[in-house]
Protein backbone atom coordinates (compact mmCIF):
# COMPACT_ATOMS: atom_id res chain seq x y z
CA UNK A 1 0.00 0.00 0.00
CA UNK A 2 2.59 2.44 0.78
CA UNK A 3 4.17 1.70 -2.14
CA UNK A 4 1.46 2.47 -4.18
CA UNK A 5 1.26 5.94 -2.55
CA UNK A 6 4.56 6.79 -2.92
CA UNK A 7 4.61 5.99 -7.03
CA UNK A 8 1.53 7.87 -6.68
CA UNK A 9 3.18 11.41 -4.84
CA UNK A 10 5.96 10.53 -7.65
CA UNK A 11 3.97 10.51 -10.46
CA UNK A 12 2.26 13.46 -9.45
CA UNK A 13 5.31 15.62 -8.80
CA UNK A 14 6.85 15.08 -12.38
CA UNK A 15 3.92 15.13 -14.10
CA UNK A 16 2.91 11.56 -15.15
CA UNK A 17 -0.42 11.48 -16.36
CA UNK A 18 -1.06 8.05 -17.83
CA UNK A 19 1.17 5.27 -18.91
CA UNK A 20 0.67 6.91 -22.91
CA UNK A 21 1.85 10.08 -21.45
CA UNK A 22 5.79 10.73 -23.16
CA UNK A 23 6.19 13.13 -20.01
CA UNK A 24 8.51 13.01 -18.19
CA UNK A 25 11.28 10.95 -20.07
CA UNK A 26 12.68 9.51 -17.30
CA UNK A 27 9.30 7.95 -16.43
CA UNK A 28 8.01 6.87 -19.95
CA UNK A 29 6.26 3.67 -20.11
CA UNK A 30 5.20 3.50 -16.61
CA UNK A 31 2.16 3.67 -15.28
CA UNK A 32 1.15 7.72 -14.13
CA UNK A 33 -1.26 9.19 -11.66
CA UNK A 34 -4.63 7.59 -13.94
CA UNK A 35 -3.80 4.15 -13.40
CA UNK A 36 -1.87 4.14 -10.10
CA UNK A 37 -5.20 5.66 -8.68
CA UNK A 38 -7.25 2.91 -9.94
CA UNK A 39 -5.02 0.61 -7.99
CA UNK A 40 -5.02 2.26 -5.23
CA UNK A 41 -8.94 1.95 -4.90
CA UNK A 42 -8.90 -1.73 -5.87
CA UNK A 43 -5.97 -2.42 -3.18
CA UNK A 44 -8.28 -0.51 -0.32
CA UNK A 45 -6.79 2.09 0.14
CA UNK A 46 -9.35 4.71 0.97
CA UNK A 47 -10.01 7.95 -1.18
CA UNK A 48 -8.85 9.98 1.97
CA UNK A 49 -5.09 8.53 2.30
CA UNK A 50 -4.91 8.96 -1.40
CA UNK A 51 -5.45 12.58 -0.94
CA UNK A 52 -3.84 13.14 2.36
CA UNK A 53 -0.93 10.98 1.58
CA UNK A 54 0.45 10.78 -2.09
CA UNK A 55 -1.66 14.22 -3.92
CA UNK A 56 -1.60 17.37 -1.24
CA UNK A 57 1.98 16.18 -0.36
CA UNK A 58 2.97 15.49 -4.13
CA UNK A 59 1.68 19.62 -4.77
CA UNK A 60 3.44 20.78 -2.09
CA UNK A 61 6.84 19.49 -3.42
CA UNK A 62 5.82 21.38 -6.98
CA UNK A 63 4.87 24.18 -4.91
CA UNK A 64 8.65 24.24 -3.07
CA UNK A 65 10.37 23.19 -6.06
CA UNK A 66 8.82 26.05 -7.77
CA UNK A 67 9.59 28.69 -5.23
CA UNK A 68 13.10 27.68 -5.38
CA UNK A 69 13.08 27.93 -9.39
CA UNK A 70 14.02 24.32 -9.95
CA UNK A 71 10.96 23.83 -12.01
CA UNK A 72 9.11 26.39 -14.09
CA UNK A 73 5.18 27.02 -14.95
CA UNK A 74 4.75 24.08 -17.43
CA UNK A 75 6.29 21.57 -15.03
CA UNK A 76 3.66 22.86 -12.88
CA UNK A 77 1.07 23.05 -15.37
CA UNK A 78 1.81 19.07 -15.63
CA UNK A 79 1.47 18.02 -11.96
CA UNK A 80 -1.65 19.80 -11.84
CA UNK A 81 -3.01 17.26 -14.67
CA UNK A 82 -1.87 14.54 -12.91
CA UNK A 83 -3.55 15.60 -10.73
CA UNK A 84 -6.85 16.33 -11.91
CA UNK A 85 -6.07 12.85 -13.52
CA UNK A 86 -6.06 11.13 -9.72
CA UNK A 87 -9.05 13.25 -8.49
CA UNK A 88 -10.91 12.44 -11.15
CA UNK A 89 -11.26 8.75 -9.81
CA UNK A 90 -11.60 9.67 -6.52
CA UNK A 91 -14.74 12.26 -7.16
CA UNK A 92 -17.60 9.70 -7.19
CA UNK A 93 -15.90 8.59 -3.63
CA UNK A 94 -16.28 12.02 -2.41
CA UNK A 95 -19.73 12.80 -4.05
CA UNK A 96 -22.03 9.90 -2.76
CA UNK A 97 -23.40 12.12 -0.44
CA UNK A 98 -27.12 12.28 0.67
CA UNK A 99 -29.49 12.65 -2.64
CA UNK A 100 -31.86 15.15 -1.21
CA UNK A 101 -29.90 18.34 -0.79
CA UNK A 102 -29.27 20.98 2.35
CA UNK A 103 -28.90 23.81 0.01
CA UNK A 104 -27.19 25.52 -2.87
CA UNK A 105 -23.39 26.28 -2.58
CA UNK A 106 -21.75 28.62 -5.30
CA UNK A 107 -18.27 28.29 -5.94
CA UNK A 108 -15.54 29.99 -7.84
CA UNK A 109 -11.97 31.47 -7.82
CA UNK A 110 -11.89 34.95 -7.62
CA UNK A 111 -10.98 37.28 -10.64
CA UNK A 112 -7.80 36.97 -11.65
CA UNK A 113 -6.81 33.60 -10.49
CA UNK A 114 -6.32 30.15 -12.69
CA UNK A 115 -5.86 27.70 -9.93
CA UNK A 116 -8.74 25.42 -9.50
CA UNK A 117 -7.53 22.16 -8.01
CA UNK A 118 -7.97 23.45 -3.96
CA UNK A 119 -11.32 24.81 -5.45
CA UNK A 120 -12.35 21.56 -6.85
CA UNK A 121 -11.53 19.45 -3.78
CA UNK A 122 -13.80 22.16 -1.57
CA UNK A 123 -16.99 21.50 -4.35
CA UNK A 124 -16.49 17.83 -4.12
CA UNK A 125 -16.37 17.81 -0.54
CA UNK A 126 -18.89 19.67 -0.16
CA UNK A 127 -21.06 17.68 -2.79
CA UNK A 128 -19.89 14.83 -1.16
CA UNK A 129 -21.63 16.44 2.10
CA UNK A 130 -25.19 16.63 0.52
CA UNK A 131 -24.99 19.98 -1.26
CA UNK A 132 -25.58 21.45 -4.55
CA UNK A 133 -23.06 22.91 -6.46
CA UNK A 134 -23.19 26.03 -8.86
CA UNK A 135 -19.55 25.66 -9.70
CA UNK A 136 -18.48 29.28 -11.33
CA UNK A 137 -14.83 28.02 -12.62
CA UNK A 138 -11.68 30.45 -12.12
CA UNK A 139 -11.15 34.01 -13.06
CA UNK A 140 -14.47 34.97 -11.58
CA UNK A 141 -15.57 38.71 -10.58
CA UNK A 142 -18.74 40.07 -8.33
CA UNK A 143 -20.71 39.69 -11.81
CA UNK A 144 -21.15 36.56 -12.20
CA UNK A 145 -21.32 35.48 -8.73
CA UNK A 146 -24.12 37.73 -8.09
CA UNK A 147 -25.79 36.62 -11.42
CA UNK A 148 -25.69 33.08 -10.12
CA UNK A 149 -27.12 34.31 -6.54
CA UNK A 150 -29.72 35.75 -8.14
CA UNK A 151 -30.64 32.17 -10.08
CA UNK A 152 -30.15 30.82 -6.77
CA UNK A 153 -31.45 33.06 -4.01
CA UNK A 154 -30.52 32.04 -0.25
CA UNK A 155 -27.11 30.01 -1.78
CA UNK A 156 -23.93 30.26 0.26
CA UNK A 157 -21.05 31.26 -1.56
CA UNK A 158 -17.72 30.15 -1.80
CA UNK A 159 -14.73 31.98 -2.78
CA UNK A 160 -11.12 30.69 -2.98
CA UNK A 161 -7.88 32.41 -3.62
CA UNK A 162 -3.93 31.03 -4.37
CA UNK A 163 -2.26 34.01 -5.12
CA UNK A 164 -1.29 37.19 -2.58
CA UNK A 165 -2.16 39.07 -6.13
CA UNK A 166 -5.47 37.86 -6.43
CA UNK A 167 -6.65 37.28 -2.88
CA UNK A 168 -7.22 41.34 -2.67
CA UNK A 169 -9.80 41.07 -5.45
CA UNK A 170 -12.04 38.97 -2.73
CA UNK A 171 -12.79 42.05 -0.92
CA UNK A 172 -14.22 43.88 -4.10
CA UNK A 173 -16.27 40.76 -4.61
CA UNK A 174 -17.80 40.50 -1.24
CA UNK A 175 -18.42 44.10 -0.84
CA UNK A 176 -20.58 44.08 -4.06
CA UNK A 177 -22.68 40.50 -3.36
CA UNK A 178 -23.51 42.46 -0.31
CA UNK A 179 -24.65 45.40 -1.51
CA UNK A 180 -26.65 43.63 -4.54
CA UNK A 181 -27.60 40.78 -2.50
CA UNK A 182 -27.71 41.38 1.35
CA UNK A 183 -27.77 38.77 3.84
CA UNK A 184 -25.77 36.01 1.18
CA UNK A 185 -23.38 34.18 3.46
CA UNK A 186 -19.67 34.58 2.08
CA UNK A 187 -17.43 31.74 2.95
CA UNK A 188 -13.36 32.18 1.75
CA UNK A 189 -10.31 30.13 1.63
CA UNK A 190 -7.24 29.16 -0.29
CA UNK A 191 -3.78 29.31 0.86
CA UNK A 192 -2.60 32.91 1.06
CA UNK A 193 -5.93 33.98 3.54
CA UNK A 194 -6.68 33.48 6.74
CA UNK A 195 -9.06 34.01 9.51
CA UNK A 196 -8.05 38.33 10.30
CA UNK A 197 -8.15 39.13 6.29
CA UNK A 198 -11.60 37.42 6.57
CA UNK A 199 -12.56 39.83 8.79
CA UNK A 200 -11.15 42.64 7.28
CA UNK A 201 -12.84 42.17 4.23
CA UNK A 202 -16.31 41.89 5.55
CA UNK A 203 -16.73 37.81 4.58
CA UNK A 204 -18.44 35.40 6.85
CA UNK A 205 -16.53 32.75 7.40
CA UNK A 206 -12.40 31.13 7.14
CA UNK A 207 -12.08 27.91 6.09
CA UNK A 208 -8.62 26.64 5.66
CA UNK A 209 -9.56 23.07 4.11
CA UNK A 210 -12.52 21.48 2.45
CA UNK A 211 -13.59 20.27 5.90
CA UNK A 212 -13.73 23.30 7.30
CA UNK A 213 -16.22 24.50 4.26
CA UNK A 214 -18.08 21.80 5.11
CA UNK A 215 -18.49 21.84 8.99
CA UNK A 216 -19.62 25.49 8.50
CA UNK A 217 -22.15 24.61 5.97
CA UNK A 218 -23.87 22.12 7.85
CA UNK A 219 -24.09 24.74 10.83
CA UNK A 220 -25.88 27.07 8.51
CA UNK A 221 -28.34 24.49 7.07
CA UNK A 222 -29.25 23.05 10.62
CO1 LIG B 1 0.68 28.52 -9.14
N1 LIG B 1 1.37 29.44 -7.58
N2 LIG B 1 1.00 30.08 -10.24
N3 LIG B 1 0.11 27.39 -10.62
N4 LIG B 1 0.78 27.04 -7.95
C1 LIG B 1 1.28 28.75 -6.28
C2 LIG B 1 -0.04 29.08 -5.59
C3 LIG B 1 2.55 29.32 -5.52
C4 LIG B 1 2.41 29.31 -3.98
C5 LIG B 1 3.82 28.55 -5.97
C6 LIG B 1 5.07 29.05 -5.29
O1 LIG B 1 5.60 30.09 -5.64
N5 LIG B 1 5.55 28.33 -4.30
C7 LIG B 1 2.64 30.76 -6.13
C8 LIG B 1 1.84 31.85 -5.39
C9 LIG B 1 2.74 32.81 -4.63
C10 LIG B 1 1.94 33.83 -3.94
O2 LIG B 1 1.04 34.43 -4.45
N6 LIG B 1 2.30 34.04 -2.70
C11 LIG B 1 2.12 30.53 -7.55
C12 LIG B 1 2.38 31.37 -8.66
C13 LIG B 1 3.36 32.51 -8.39
C14 LIG B 1 1.79 31.18 -9.92
C15 LIG B 1 1.96 32.04 -11.17
C16 LIG B 1 1.95 33.57 -10.94
C17 LIG B 1 3.28 31.57 -11.85
C18 LIG B 1 3.68 32.36 -13.08
O3 LIG B 1 2.99 32.42 -14.04
N7 LIG B 1 4.85 32.95 -12.97
C19 LIG B 1 0.77 31.59 -12.05
C20 LIG B 1 -0.50 32.41 -11.80
C21 LIG B 1 -1.59 32.10 -12.79
C22 LIG B 1 -2.91 32.70 -12.35
O4 LIG B 1 -3.61 32.13 -11.53
N8 LIG B 1 -3.24 33.88 -12.86
C23 LIG B 1 0.59 30.20 -11.54
C24 LIG B 1 0.09 29.16 -12.33
C25 LIG B 1 -0.10 27.87 -11.91
C26 LIG B 1 -0.52 26.72 -12.83
C27 LIG B 1 -1.60 27.14 -13.85
C28 LIG B 1 0.70 26.25 -13.59
C29 LIG B 1 -0.95 25.62 -11.79
C30 LIG B 1 -2.46 25.64 -11.46
C31 LIG B 1 -3.23 24.61 -12.22
C32 LIG B 1 -4.62 24.46 -11.68
O5 LIG B 1 -4.98 24.81 -10.57
N9 LIG B 1 -5.45 23.89 -12.54
C33 LIG B 1 -0.23 26.09 -10.52
C34 LIG B 1 -0.02 25.25 -9.40
C35 LIG B 1 -0.36 23.79 -9.57
C36 LIG B 1 0.49 25.75 -8.15
C37 LIG B 1 0.86 24.97 -6.87
C38 LIG B 1 2.16 24.21 -7.15
C39 LIG B 1 -0.15 23.99 -6.36
C40 LIG B 1 -1.53 24.57 -6.08
C41 LIG B 1 -2.45 23.45 -5.68
O6 LIG B 1 -3.22 22.99 -6.49
N10 LIG B 1 -2.27 22.94 -4.44
C42 LIG B 1 1.04 26.14 -5.82
C43 LIG B 1 2.04 25.84 -4.73
C44 LIG B 1 1.42 25.19 -3.51
O7 LIG B 1 0.24 25.28 -3.25
N11 LIG B 1 2.22 24.55 -2.74
C45 LIG B 1 1.17 27.33 -6.69
C46 LIG B 1 -3.00 21.77 -3.96
C47 LIG B 1 -4.40 22.19 -3.46
C48 LIG B 1 -5.12 20.97 -2.94
O8 LIG B 1 -4.20 23.09 -2.35
O9 LIG B 1 -5.14 25.06 -3.65
O10 LIG B 1 -4.09 25.39 -1.35
P1 LIG B 1 -4.86 24.55 -2.30
O11 LIG B 1 -6.29 24.27 -1.65
C49 LIG B 1 -6.41 23.79 -0.33
C50 LIG B 1 -6.64 24.90 0.71
O12 LIG B 1 -6.02 26.13 0.37
C51 LIG B 1 -8.13 24.96 0.83
O13 LIG B 1 -8.54 23.63 0.60
C52 LIG B 1 -7.68 22.97 -0.33
C53 LIG B 1 -7.46 21.54 0.12
O14 LIG B 1 -6.84 21.48 1.36
N12 LIG B 1 -8.91 25.83 -0.05
C54 LIG B 1 -10.14 26.28 0.36
C55 LIG B 1 -8.69 26.27 -1.29
N13 LIG B 1 -9.72 27.00 -1.71
C56 LIG B 1 -10.64 27.01 -0.73
C57 LIG B 1 -11.90 27.60 -0.66
C58 LIG B 1 -12.64 27.43 0.51
C59 LIG B 1 -12.13 26.70 1.57
C60 LIG B 1 -10.87 26.10 1.52
O15 LIG B 1 -13.85 27.93 0.68
C61 LIG B 1 -14.45 28.63 -0.37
Amino acid sequence: MEELLEKLLEAVEFGKVDQKSPYPPQLKGQDGSHEITISAIETGISPQRILEEALIPAMARVGKKFSENKIFVPQMLMSARAMGASMLQLKPFFTSGDIKTKGTFIIGTVKGDLHDIGKNLVAMMVEGGGWSIVDLGVDVGSDRFIEALRNNPGAIVGISALLTTTMVNMGEIVSSIKEEVPDTKILIGGAPVNDDFCQKIGADFYAPDPQGAVEYLNKMAS
